[in-house]
């Protein structure tokens, strides 16, 4: 299959690339390297230093014998777009091109309209590009489970029956999300399932929990391939920090009660549900959404499992509560479905001690380049933000 990969560069598009190259799909890969970007202006450089995508493709192809194509552009460049879709024709599209963090969207004023207007138009521009050239191509975006907020009902997937006076609808399942960068992935999907019902192509949204892991040491050829690994406020996911805490000697930083439950996943089981995805489209004009995480814990308990993992490794692991810096439930009913990816053949990694055992040890290994400035929140979910906060 031929694959484009939008946001190639990232924490998930790099390895995406990687793993869907090995598997011998024809794949190319597209950024404008605005992650690289917001790591330096926000003071949050990543673990370890990553080449830039042509260096990756060309050191990918020298050790593994395949290639990757490569174009550094902005997908809200819409001429741009369409030429790379006339040149590669993809037959599956994956969309990682958006602002991923929720604290950056809600630092001030300019971070929170580059994140709408990223987010949207990138969205938009991708609808356009594949109904102008070959609309059977399959858009497989990343959403989130943010979009779903922790409501006190069950949460399905993608889609809730509602009974009414007697009759009943199914509708779109209610989004109540917590960020701005999350509003930003409801209101995407919003305008794939209207694009799906006006011009019947089709989408699969992959609604994913906080990703966690490295996939390097022994997964990798080369540490250089290794993704973005951020482990800052901004785009580090918790159980990332948590473990450069555990690694850094620093305490693990629960925000508020830490009753915060989520759905997690190894970033090889996105690798894994990616695939399934682009292998089984859904028909012309369906709107597709699952719910892409593998097990749930609430933040208190990654923080005993990364304490546990420490001990072992003779860490004295510490764990602080520290002021929420969000607006979120810290104690909360939490019941989301997920079988939509298992039905297509998941084989989920679960996170166990062994796991974390190796990811500290990995961290441990640059711990040098761990930068204990990281490990404070600065962004609070206030509208005065940017007057309150001093990112250097
Ligand atoms: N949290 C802490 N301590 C920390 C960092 C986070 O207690 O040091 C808490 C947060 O308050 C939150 C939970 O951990 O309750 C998850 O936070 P996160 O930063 O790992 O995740 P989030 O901001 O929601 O965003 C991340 C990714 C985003 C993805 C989302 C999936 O950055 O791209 O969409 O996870 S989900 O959380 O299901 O919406």
């Amino acid at each position: 299959m031929r694959v484009l990969i939008l946001g190639g560069d990232g924490y998930l598009g790099w390895p995406t690339a990687m793993h869907l190259s090995q598997k011998g799909h024809e794949v190319a890969v597209v950024d404008n390297y605005f992650r690289r970007r917001a790591c330096v202006e926000m003071n949050c450089l990543p673990l370890l230093p990553v080449p830039d995508l042509p260096q990756r493709a060309e050191l990918w192809r020298a050790l593994t014998g395949y290639s990757i194509r490569v174009a550094v552009g902005d997908v809200c460049d819409y001429p741009f777009l369409l030429q790379i879709f006339k040149d590669f024709a993809p037959e599956g599209v994956v969309h990682y091109a958006e602002q991923p963090s929720a604290p950056y969207s809600m630092l001030n004023r300019e971070t929170a309209a580059f994140t709408l207007t990223n987010n949207l138009l990138s969205t938009l521009n991708l609808i356009h590009a594949v109904a102008e050239t070959d609309s059977a191509c399959h858009i497989v975006k990343l959403g989130t489970m943010g979009v779903y907020g922790t409501p006190n009902i069950d949460i399905e997937e993608g889609y809730l029956e509602v009974r009414h006076k007697g009759r009943k609808h199914t509708f779109l399942y209610p989004k109540t999300p917590g960020s701005l960068y999350h509003l930003t992935k409801s209101q995407d999907g919003d305008m794939l399932y209207f694009y799906c019902r006006m011009w019947d192509i089709r989408i699969t949204d992959l609604n994913q929990g906080p990703v966690y892991g490295l996939a390097i040491n022994g997964s990798l050829p080369d540490d250089r391939l290794a993704p973005i690994f951020n482990y800052d406020d901004i785009f580090g996911t918790v159980l990332n920090r948590f473990v450069a805490q555990a690694a850094a000697g620093y305490p693990l930083t629960i925000y508020g009660r830490g009753g915060q439950k989520r759905g997690y996943l190894n970033i090889k089981d996105t690798l894994a549900c990616v695939e399934l995805a682009l292998r089984n489209p859904p028909e012309p004009g369906h709107y597709r959404v699952f719910n892409q995480f593998v097990e749930t814990f609430s933040v208190r308990n990654l923080a005993e499992k990364v304490r546990e993992a420490g001990r072992e490794l003779g860490l004295e692991v510490q764990i602080k509560q520290i002021p929420n810096p969000r607006r979120e439930e810290e104690e909360h009913y939490y019941n989301p479905s997920h079988s939509g990816l298992l039905s297509l053949g998941l084989e989920p990694h679960y996170l166990t001690i062994g796991v974390l055992l190796e990811m500290i040890s990995m961290v441990q290994k640059y711990r040098d380049n761990l930068r204990p400035a990281y490990f404070l929140p600065r962004v609070r979910w206030q509208h005065n933000n940017c007057r309150a906060v001093s990112l250097n």
